[in-house]
């Protein structure tokens, strides 16, 4: 039995020179990852249901969890000393800490808090997604530089399903690791070693609710997914949860695609590059897979601001190369109109 803390200066002592900060940072994240956990497996009985009663800058209106999630998260990485700024789906602006940990601190984190927090009334499992990067600048001054950073500049990109049983998994570029939760130790231990997503999956996984939106390449691979060939195993099983990290969960575990594309009404799509798109991005191709808007790799786009969206095809690689090549035969203009988009 191996725990988070043990794995994670095994893996610092492996850095040889590491000064154990960054260890620190994600044990910090751990932390947090625990008192959310707490809060979402009582929700229906601790009154931390329902709304807020604020929005946050999406335009969604905030669940509590929502709310509670975001503070503990901020709380943990305050207190840890290790992180300098917050990019956060639930603060408009960059939440800075006070210069006595920035002058030292040197960490970004990009976090959605609760991805997916709509199902938390009917019970299907949400998460947290988070993105680590090394700052660009010292000192007391957090700049653009440090938190508009490409996903090639990251250190570390996880995420933890609250869930059937909770998980934390992720990389810091040396493959993916999950560990879960043991409620009866408050211990994270290391359950999932190197994992690996399958070349060929059969479950894609997507919102058809949006078809007659879709650009053509995607219509086209939907159709393709739904062809009967057994020789590659279709038509495949369509699974959408809801909560991308359930579905992208999943797909880790057993192979498959998720995709939630560009629309002619929201061309950028609906998920947030910084802290949606990057971190599981990351760990599809430190597990083998892929990930691209449909025409680029995620890892290499370039932010133009915090919460800037992103179209995500992500899973499978013989998967997600075959709607590739749809979105440049049928939908090759759409690249343009979602760039335009990407900038507003
Ligand atoms: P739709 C949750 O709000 C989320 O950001 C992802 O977790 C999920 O995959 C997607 O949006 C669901 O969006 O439009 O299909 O309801």
């Amino acid at each position: 039995m191996k725990t988070l803390v043990e794995f994670i200066w095994e893996q610092q002592e492996k850095m040889g020179k590491a000064t154990g900060e960054f260890s620190r940072l994600l044990n910090d994240i751990g932390i947090a990852a625990k008192i959310v956990n707490r809060d979402v497996n009582r929700a229906g009985l601790a009154e931390v249901l329902g709304y807020e009663g604020t929005t946050n800058v999406q335009g969604e209106s905030q669940k509590k969890l929502d709310v509670i999630a975001n503070n503990e998260f901020i709380k943990a990485l305050r207190n840890g000393k290790q992180c300098a700024a917050i990019v956060s789906e639930e603060n408009d602006e960059v939440v800075v800490f006070d210069e006595k940990i920035t002058e030292n601190a040197k960490y970004i984190v990009a976090i959605d808090p609760l991805d997916g927090s709509s199902n938390i009334e009917v019970n299907v499992p949400i998460g947290t997604i988070f993105a680590v990067y090394k700052r660009k600048s010292l000192g007391k001054t957090i700049t653009t530089e440090d938190v508009l950073q490409a996903g090639t500049e990251l250190v570390c990109g996880g995420y933890i399903i609250y869930g059937s049983s909770t998980m934390l998994v992720y990389t810091t570029g040396d493959g993916v690791n999950g560990f879960t939760y043991d409620p009866t130790c408050g211990l994270f231990i290391l359950s999932h070693e190197n994992m690996k997503i399958k070349d060929d999956g059969n479950i894609y996984s997507i919102n058809e609710a949006n078809y007659i939106y879709f650009p053509e390449g995607v219509k086209r691979y939907i159709k393709h997914c739904q062809e009967d060939d057994p020789e590659t195993r279709r038509p495949y099983t369509t699974r959408y949860i809801g909560s991308l990290i359930s579905d992208f969960h999943r797909n880790l575990l057993r192979g498959g695609i998720y995709i939630y594309p560009g629309t002619k009404k929201n061309p950028a799509g609906k998920l947030r590059l910084l802290y949606e798109c990057v971190p599981v991005a990351f760990i599809a191709e430190q597990a083998g897979a892929k990930a691209s808007d449909g025409y680029r790799r995620i890892l290499d786009i370039q932010p133009e601001h915090i919460h800037q969206r992103s179209p995500l095809f992500i899973g499978s690689k013989s998967m997600v190369e075959e709607a590739e090549r749809m979105m440049s035969e049928f939908s090759p203009e759409f690249l343009d109109e979602y760039q335009r988009a990407e900038k507003s």
